[in-house]
Order: structure tokens, then C-alpha cells, then sequence
């Protein structure tokens, strides 16, 4: 397990690099370029300034997270083979300065979506990433986009930033009759002009699943279940077609086994890295984030880390989202505070069952 956190860049982030380095056994970054937009090349001068200051700073750079794939590659537009071009010299120009797994999604319109950024936990008063598909259905999707943007520090969901809400209401109604069974067809036309180059140049690519884990507004959504990953891993069949499994966005769902997907997923080396965080449920569709501790929610932490020290042991590891805790204000679920405990609870299961293996 290679423990790393996400970083945004230093104009984009309040927790700086120091900060990350000082957690017990941080190794490395989980990179971004955060004023990309999807479909962009990522330059070797970009990239290469980036890199030299994480390693300035004492940490590897590894993996990058959130090269976005732009919607008419997901849409089969004619104009998608300019993108898959684009993404193809991305990925060439990431692994010149030794990035060697991308995460990525293939979610239509949205990346995560939440109904609430900073929902109080009455227990203790920090606040944390809330769901309740209720509200939705009396919201819709621009108005929970402009909702979320107001409520939250200047933040705002992963690319819907105020100025582009023209364009959502454009790129849902795109959207319209697409079935999964196109979407994955789209899919794999994007993994057939990408993989052959990620295995050139020795990338990864690991797809993060869908948050929440079912279908939204009518959009068709084929990265949420095992079934999902067995056709998603079959559309190109190649090691450097893998995924990043997140246990918090399957986790939504109660139905997702996690540590049986780890298990099947690690033994078949299709695992490049993991998000690990824990879920409390709260109803039908309905949760929040809650903090790592396997007693704080409804995930198993202890079979999820056993699972990946089992299967998969080199993989990258990130703590996910944290709540907001200790008056610390800053991007929803993005704190240092929680991240930090969250990381230190890994490393400490991590210890103990590798202690346990080794003493048998
Ligand atoms: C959420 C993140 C996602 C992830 C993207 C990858 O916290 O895990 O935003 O980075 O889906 O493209």
C-alpha cells in the first residue's frame, strides 16, 4: 500500500504540501491540475512544474486524478477523435515525469454529486458530504449545481462552476435517449484509442466508479456494481484497463459487497488504487459521509484493508473525503484534519495485519 492525498495545487488548495508530507507515512500525491478543462492536453511544462514542486516538497507523483474525458467522447460525437487524440499525448506527457496511473470516470454530465456539502452531524457538530435522493426530486439538476455552488466557500461541484451552468442544461438535454448500452459502446471506442498507448508507455488507467452508486436524473450511469466492472474491464482487455476502486462511492450503495469486489477485482491485478472512506446510511438512497473509523458508518474498513493486503498489496491508497472537523474550513471533503486521521487509521490497520500475517 503506497498511502498518498489528493492535492489541487497550490492556487486551488488551502492544505499545502508541508502540511501533507508531516502525516505519518504519506509517500506521495494523488496530483491535479485543477484548471484543465475536460479534453485539454496536459503540457510537459505544466506537468513538469507541477512534478519538480511535489518533489521539491519530499513527495512521489505518481498518480494524477481527474484527467477528464470530454463529454463527446461519452456522446460518440464525430468530433471525439480530435479528445482521444488530445488524451492519448496527455497520457504520453504524464509518463515522461514518471506518472504511471490516471484515474478517470466515464460518468455522462456530472463527476460526484451531493445534496448537501456541509451537513451538520448532530452527534458531535463536524460536518460532512450529505445525500438524499428526496431532495433531488425536488430540486433537479441545475438547481442543485447552483445550490451547492452558493453554500460552500467558493467551492463547487467537481466542474460546474457557476459560469458554466449555460452549458449544463445544453449537456443534459445531449444526453437524451442515450442508453447504457451506447454509452458503453462510446466507452470502449475511447479504451481501444487510449489503452494501446498506456501500455507503450507503461500508465495505468483506473476508472473511479459512479457517486452515488445508481443512475441520477435519467442519465445512463455503467460504472456502479460488479456486473458494471466485469463488462467495463471486458470492453478492452488489457492490464492498463483497471480500476480505482472507491469504497465510499459503492459503499452508497448497500448491496456492493466491497470487500468481495476487492478481492475479485486485486486477484485479477485490474486494481491501480483505491479511495478509502466510510458511509453511514441513512435510508433509502439517503447518506452522508462519515468519518473513516469502520464504528463511525456502515463499511468495514478492517475486511476492506484485509481484502486489498491480500489481493492487491502495492496499490495506491488515498484516505477520501473527510468531514469537516476541529473549525477547519476549506473544500467540501477535501480538509486536512479528517484525511489525516483517516490515513493514520490505514496505516495502523495496515500494521496490524501485516503484523498478524507475518507472526502465523
Ligand atoms: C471524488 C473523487 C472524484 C474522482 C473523479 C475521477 O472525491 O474521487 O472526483 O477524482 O471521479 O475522475
Amino acid at each position: 500500500m503506497k498511502m498518498t492525498f489528493r492535492w489541487f495545487g497550490e492556487n486551488s488548495d488551502v492544505v499545502t504540501l508541508k502540511q501533507i508530507r508531516q502525516i505519518p507515512g504519506m509517500t506521495g500525491l494523488m496530483g491535479f491540475l485543477d484548471y484543465k478543462a475536460a479534453g485539454e492536453v496536459w503540457t510537459e511544462e505544466e506537468i513538469k512544474r507541477y512534478v519538480d514542486g511535489v518533489h521539491a516538497a519530499g513527495l512521489e507523483c505518481e498518480v494524477i486524478e481527474s484527467v477528464n474525458v470530454h463529454e463527446d467522447i461519452k456522446l460518440g460525437l464525430p468530433t471525439r477523435d480530435d479528445y482521444i487524440e488530445n488524451y492519448r499525448i496527455t497520457i504520453r506527457n504524464l509518463a515522461k515525469y514518471g506518472v504511471k496511473v490516471i484515474v478517470y470516470n466515464f460518468m455522462p454530465v456530472f463527476d460526484w454529486l451531493r445534496t448537501d456539502l456541509a451537513r451538520v452531524i448532530p452527534e458531535d457538530g463536524s460536518n460532512s458530504l450529505y445525500f438524499d435522493e428526496r431532495e433531488l426530486g425536488e430540486m433537479g439538476p441545475v438547481e442543485i449545481v447552483r445550490r451547492t455552488a452558493e453554500g460552500c466557500n467558493g467551492f463547487s461541484l467537481p466542474g460546474w462552476e457557476p459560469e458554466r451552468l449555460a452549458e449544463l442544461e445544453a449537456t443534459l438535454a445531449q444526453y437524451q435517449g442515450v442508453t447504457p448500452d451506447q454509452l458503453r459502446e462510446n466507452y470502449k471506442y475511447f479504451l481501444d484509442g487510449i489503452i494501446p498507448t498506456c501500455e507503450e508507455v507503461g500508465v495505468s488507467m483506473a476508472c473511479h466508479p459512479d457517486d452515488p452508486a445508481w443512475p441520477i436524473f435519467g442519465l445512463p450511469r455503467i460504472a456502479h456494481c460488479q456486473d458494471d466492472f466485469d463488462k467495463i474491464l471486458a470492453l478492452h482487455d488489457s492490464p492498463c484497463n483497471g480500476l480505482c476502486l472507491c469504497t465510499g462511492s459503492l459503499g452508497s450503495n448497500p448491496d456492493n459487497d466491497i470487500p468481495a469486489m476487492i478481492r475479485r477485482y486485486g486477484a485479477m491485478g485490474r486494481i491501480h488504487c483505491l479511495h478509502i472512506r466510510n458511509v453511514k446510511q441513512l435510508g433509502y438512497h439517503h447518506f452522508r459521509e462519515a468519518a473513516h473509523l469502520s464504528s463511525a458508518g456502515d463499511l468495514d474498513l478492517f475486511e476492506i484493508v484485509k481484502a486489498m493486503y491480500e489481493t492487491c498489496p502495492d496499490v495506491y491508497v488515498r484516505p477520501d473525503h473527510g468531514r469537516m472537523i476541529w473549525d477547519e474550513t476549506g473544500r467540501p471533503g477535501y480538509g486536512l484534519y479528517d484525511r489525516a486521521l483517516g490515513a493514520t487509521y490505514l496505516n495502523g490497520l495496515w500494521e496490524a495485519i501485516d503484523k498478524m500475517a507475518r507472526s502465523r
